[in-house]
């Protein structure tokens, strides 16, 4: 029996009439995005046609999914909100903690191990809480979501930034911050402001060495880091219906690269099979019969530019396979022009690590796919030259490629096979080498690819690419190679040509596994006593945090001046740090070590103005905040890109930041640092930038007039006694405005549910 099966049928049998409803009051076609939102109105945002871009919207998602990583706070906060049980169908799930160094077994029973504490403690409010919980090794959390919980035409968040991968069940998945989930599983209603829509056509049809992933990569070399900020991008056209369900789900899951509050696509033949493949044919006939529903209406996808806000068109026969990178994942490189880009511009030729897996291509036809170059490679007697790792996105990944032979023939070519989990991708990753701070590439099938993220080295040149791509590029162990028309010399010194990659949607003998990894909640867990010890190093029960008041936003220090890209890894940074996710304090040791200071090029290498000397950056804010002075962030373009971490937000505040100043944010983290109680601005000239010294005051006169859509005044107040001023702006509506009265959004939840 698929989960929640009754809240899916109660969706779909209201699905007609409330789409009539919609379409009446918005007198219009409607896209698939707007179907979606206008249906998961919560009662408090009456049905309005809502500006995009500009008004903010109460919805009610209809499920929430944690990452054990982001879980621990987010839970942390649940269980102060006050609540005895979560108000909508929940998951945990141990994907991010587990260390990939040897091999599958090795590596879980470690993470086992070490991680016990945590492992026990999201177990056991999980189960007090009516959460289902996923156990470490049971796969990462948006696979577990595509093969169990995603259901075309619903809504749902997850704390983390590639939630939006249910868009390939035909979802609105979002990431957020903790916080957010806090909302909705304490029953509250949850707010966005209304995205805006970019509408992509895909036209023709793949073949070859292309791949769904390579859609992506052209999206966001089109694009760039920031062009989906604010923006739902839907899918559509004939092009997206020859796409399998789970090549949608890459597609989905990357747009996070690009800013996306989410992508989706409309539901059609290819999710219907994957819905009956993993046991969810009763989901499947649910879908079928309102199907006119779950996808965007004809007109919207006949004259899109007057339906979306921005289109783009992508010839799916003639995309070329992509490789994107280094450092951004915007970087998109089509692959006749990589050699020479690798060239031009000094990446490592040598190509040391293939890595293919995570959360955005571990599919049956990504492994399968791979697996064929993998078996050529073998049968054409090449000998493989880079290091190659697997990590698959499920046990029932596993479990199926391990009966079909896909992973056999990965080893047989040298591969290693990790344990279903993240890995590498986030830094869990003990790298075999023998110069840690060697300049090298590596590629991989991930999504991320920002300086240090998957073995800490700053000089390692992480591109990201299709997993086809990947083994192709690792058989030749060449960064200069294009399988598509180089050739190789094998072990006979023959000259031999990989053919393009073949493979199946779909398990020709279905999906197969024993243990799923899955533990339900007791019907009643109000007996249980979740218990964090006092002297623990991974979790630490959390204290309220104070409102900001005038005075102290007066003569406040610059702590930080972050130079260029300042993404949410620079701020909190992953991999050794994941294991202080539940203890604040710990944690806040990492707060933006990352960042690249300004004044001097370096990072964490902070002047403390105070004492004339300089420390680490998280030393010199807690000598601030201990002496009682504020301080105060300030940055570039996109900051807090990439993850939807909250910990970014929350060590500043931790650590006395009372306003982080920047020319722009990414969606996630602006939110958090509101939700957090703190202020988050922007510099209305973004030349003003330039003006902040290191030894600057920096006061906000007119905090006390907080108002929405009210600019703020910024006074710097240079040691040489001249003075600056200009504005800030920002994006706080009363409510928000609010939060940061209260404290923090969790403050202004316990004041509501205990009033
Ligand atoms: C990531 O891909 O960066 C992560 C690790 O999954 C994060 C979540 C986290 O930091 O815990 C994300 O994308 O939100
Ligand atoms: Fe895990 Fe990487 Fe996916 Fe994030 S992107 S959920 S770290 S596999």
């Amino acid at each position: 029996m698929p989960f929640d099966i009754d809240m899916i049928k109660a969706h779909y049998d209201a699905l007609p009439k409330k789409i009539e409803a919609v379409r009446k009051e918005l007198g219009r076609p409607l896209t698939l995005s707007e179907k979606i939102l206008y249906t998961h109105l919560h009662e408090e945002s009456p049905l309005q046609n809502y500006n995009r871009g500009k008004d903010y919207v109460f919805f009610a998602p209809d499920r929430v999914a944690m990452q054990d990583a982001t879980a621990q706070m987010a839970l942390l906060q649940f269980m102060m909100a006050g609540r005895d049980k979560v108000a909508v169908p929940s998951t945990v799930h141990c994907d991010h903690l587990i260390q990939a160094e040897v091999g599958a077994d090795k590596d879980l029973a470690v993470a086992n191990d070490v991680n016990k504490e945590v492992y026990d403690f999201l177990a056991s409010v999980s189960n007090k809480y009516g959460i289902g919980f996923w156990k470490p090794g049971a796969g990462i959390i948006h696979q577990i979501v595509l093969e169990n919980y995603a259901f075309p035409g619903g809504m749902m968040i997850g704390t983390d930034s590639h939630t939006p991968n249910g868009g390939g069940l035909g979802m609105v998945a979002i990431g957020v911050g903790g916080a957010d989930a806090v909302d909705v599983m304490a029953g509250m209603p949850w707010e966005l402001k209304m995205p805006k829509l970019i509408g992509v056509k895909l036209t023709g049809k793949m073949s070859g060495w292309t791949s769904s992933k390579d859609v992506i990569l052209k999206v966001a070399g089109i694009l760039t880091v920031k062009g989906g900020t604010g923006a739902i991008v839907e899918y559509f056209g004939e092009g997206a219906q020859s796409l399998s369900c789970t090549g949608k789900g890459t597609i989905c899951n990357m747009g996070a690269e690009i800013g996306a509050t989410t992508s989706t696509f409309g539901y059609d033949e290819a999710m219907s099979r994957y819905l009956r493949a993993t046991d969810r044919a009763e989901v499947a006939d649910l879908a079928d019969q309102v199907q006119e529903h779950l996808t965007g209406d004809a007109e919207c996808y006949a004259n899109p530019e007057q339906y979306f806000d921005q289109v783009i068109e992508i010839d799916l026969s003639t995309l070329e396979p992509h490789i994107n990178g280094p450092y951004t994942p915007d970087l998109a490189w089509p692959i006749s022009k990589f050699a020479e880009a690798v060239e031009e511009n000094n990446y490592p030729p040598e190509l040391e690590v293939g890595l293919i897996g995570s959360c955005t291509n571990s599919s049956y036809e990504d492994l399968d796919r791979a697996a064929s170059l993998a078996k050529q490679a073998v049968a054409k007697k090449l000998k493989v030259k880079s290091e190659f790792t697997v990590t698959p996105g499920s046990e029932q990944i596993r479990y199926t490629v391990n009966r079909d032979g896909q992973l056999k023939a990965f080893e047989e070519m040298g591969g290693v096979v990790l344990a279903n989990a993240c890995g590498p991708c986030i830094g869990q990753w003990a790298r075999h080498t023998d110069d840690p701070d060697r300049a090298n590439s590596i590629i991989t099938s991930f999504n991320r690819n920002f300086s240090k993220r998957n073995d800490g080295n700053p000089q390692t040149r992480a591109f990201v690419a299709s997993p086809e791509l990947v083994t192709a590029m690792a058989i030749s162990g060449s960064m200069k190679f294009n399988p598509l028309t180089d050739t190789l010399i094998n072990e006979d010194g023959e000259e031999v040509k990989l053919d393009p990659p073949t493979g199946v949607e779909l398990p020709p003998k279905g999906f197969a596994v024993e243990d799923a990894g899955f533990i339900a909640p007791m019907k009643d867990g109000s007996g249980i006593d979740v218990k964090v010890k006092e002297d623990s190093d991974r979790l630490q029960l959390l204290d309220p945090f104070k409102p900001l008041t005038q005075d102290q936003v007066t003569k406040m220090r610059v702590w930080v001046k972050a130079k260029g890209k300042c993404t949410t890894d620079h701020i909190s940074m992953a991999g050794p740090w994941l294991k202080y996710r539940g203890h604040l304090e710990n944690i806040s040791n990492n707060c933006y070590i990352g960042a690249v200071n300004a004044f001097n090029g370096e990072t964490n290498k902070i002047l403390n103005v105070e004492t004339g000397e300089y420390g680490a950056a998280p030393d010199v804010a807690t000598y601030y905040r201990d002496n009682g002075i504020g301080s105060v962030v300030f940055g570039e373009e996109n900051l807090g890109e990439g993850s939807s971490r909250e910990h970014a937000a929350m060590e500043p505040r931790f650590l006395g930041v009372h306003a982080v100043i920047v020319k722009s944010f990414a969606r996630i983290h602006e939110t958090n640092l509101k939700k957090q109680g703190m202020l988050a601005l922007t510099f209305v000239n973004p030349d003003d930038y330039d003006k902040v010294r290191q030894d600057d005051y920096v006061s906000i006169p007119d905090f006390k007039d907080f108002a929405p859509g009210k600019n703020l005044t910024i006074v710097l107040d240079h040691s040489d006694g001249t003075q600056d001023k200009f504005e800030v702006a920002h994006t706080y509506n009363q409510a928000q405005i609010d939060w940061v009265n209260a404290g923090s959004a969790l403050n202004k939840i316990r004041q509501e549910l205990t009033a």
